[in-house]
């Protein structure tokens, strides 16, 4: 076993609760298309969202691809460049114009107050993204998008297990897109899911998922994105664990606050009010003038330790090659800064405060 600390690692169940959950498949023989523990993890995540459309698909992206699809999106989409890549992807990948706003200094989601000046007659929808489990200004949000006659798809992707007054981040806007990475707070191995207002909506994606198909009829160009009986079924034992993560993952987050917080030259991601955070990433960021050092000389010293933090995100989509020649809206110098200067330290279930605080002492002995 080595020393190394990467900026996360996966959440595991208990081994036997795994096998338990999969043995039933032996017998039965089915192992993909809709089966008992994909229908049953659909079911308990309706449950736990306390929403009611709720579809399973086989990663995040693709769920995403699909959502922009079945709400039969079509023009230019108000979105963030600082993202991971897949959210820009599946914009271009859908035939839309990504339309770039910028995000807020303190938690990282979109400017809602820049949102209206990006707004023309081609714009159909609003995507913004819940950037590492921060919720958006959805009220804010949902008022631009009823006054213009919008569309709204989150990009959820780092928002699983948020509550913002008790309300579940999957109840917001049209259409919402999780993710099941890994790497996540809450994973399928490989895995996604898309939550959506409308139950039409709902039934279209189901139908997008599985080849657009209709029983006989071939209505629509689907595409194949189901989860598989496997992946389902880690689900479900991740998901009678998922508070106990999160309340681990709650322990490190609340150490490196306590290490970390009113440090000169750095700023930690503001607490959201009403917000029940799900403690996804641990993103820092480093004013070079007054902290004394950059965040790729942080990055480093921490690596010289065996300690891999993570530039998420950098570099901005905006800066996607195959949108060098194109005449798309990018002034975003506040996503430029952060994604300059920031840095995700490790953290995941299970992460000791004894480890924190080693990370913690290197970081700090950076400061001039
Ligand atoms: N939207 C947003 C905002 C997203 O962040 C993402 C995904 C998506 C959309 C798309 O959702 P998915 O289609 O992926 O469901 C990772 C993940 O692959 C990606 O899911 C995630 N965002 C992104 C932020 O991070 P990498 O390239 O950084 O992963 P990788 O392989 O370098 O892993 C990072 C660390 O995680 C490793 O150092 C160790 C740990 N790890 C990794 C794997 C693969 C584990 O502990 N277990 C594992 O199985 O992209």
């Amino acid at each position: 076993m080595d020393n190394k600390v990467l900026v996360t690692r996966s959440s595991m169940p208990d081994f036997d609760d795994y096998i338990n959950e999969i043995s039933p498949l032996w017998e039965s023989r089915w192992l993909t298309n809709s089966g008992v523990k994909h229908n049953q993890l659909e079911a308990e995540l309706c449950s736990y969202f306390n929403v009611t459309n709720t579809a399973l698909c086989v990663n995040g992206h693709q769920a995403l691809e699909c959502i922009i699809e079945a709400l039969g999106l079509e023009g230019e989409v108000i979105t963030t460049p600082f993202t991971f890549v897949s959210t820009t992807n599946a914009i271009l990948r859908k035939g839309l114009t990504p339309v770039f706003c910028d995000i807020n200094p303190d938690d990282f989601t979109i400017d809602v107050t820049k949102i209206e000046q990006l707004i023309t007659d081609k714009t159909c929808a609003i995507l913004p993204v819940h950037v590492y489990g921060n919720l958006c200004d959805d009220e804010a949000i949902q008022k631009i998008a009823q006054k213009h006659g919008l569309k709204v798809i989150y990009d959820a992707a780092h928002a699983f297990g948020v509550f913002k007054n008790g309300v579940s981040s999957a109840a917001l806007g049209d259409a919402s897109m999780f993710s099941f990475h890994a790497t996540k707070v809450f994973h399928t191995i490989e895995g996604g899911a898309a939550v959506f207002k409308h139950q039409e909506d709902h039934n279209r994606f189901n139908q997008l998922k599985n080849f657009g198909m209709k029983g006989e009829c071939l209505e629509y160009e689907g595409t194949n994105a189901k989860m598989n009986e496997f992946s389902a079924a880690m689900g479900l034992c991740n998901l009678r664990r998922i508070s106990q993560s999160i309340a681990s993952r709650r322990v490190a987050a609340d150490r490196y606050r306590e290490r970390l917080y009113g440090v000169d030259g750095i700023q930690l991601s503001a607490l959201q009010k009403d917000v029940q955070s799900n403690y996804a990433y641990f993103p820092v960021v480093f004013d070079p003038e007054t902290f004394g050092c950059t965040r790729d000389d942080v990055i480093e010293a921490l690596a010289k330790q065996q300690i891999g933090a993570r530039k998420y995100f950098y570099p901005l989509t905006s800066s996607l090659q195959s949108l060098k020649d194109k005449p798309i809206i990018n002034h975003t110098p506040i996503a430029e800064r952060i994604s300059n200067s920031v840095l995700c330290l490790p953290l995941y279930e299970g992460l000791d405060v004894q480890t924190v605080d080693r990370i913690c002492d290197t970081v700090l002995s950076l400061k001039r």
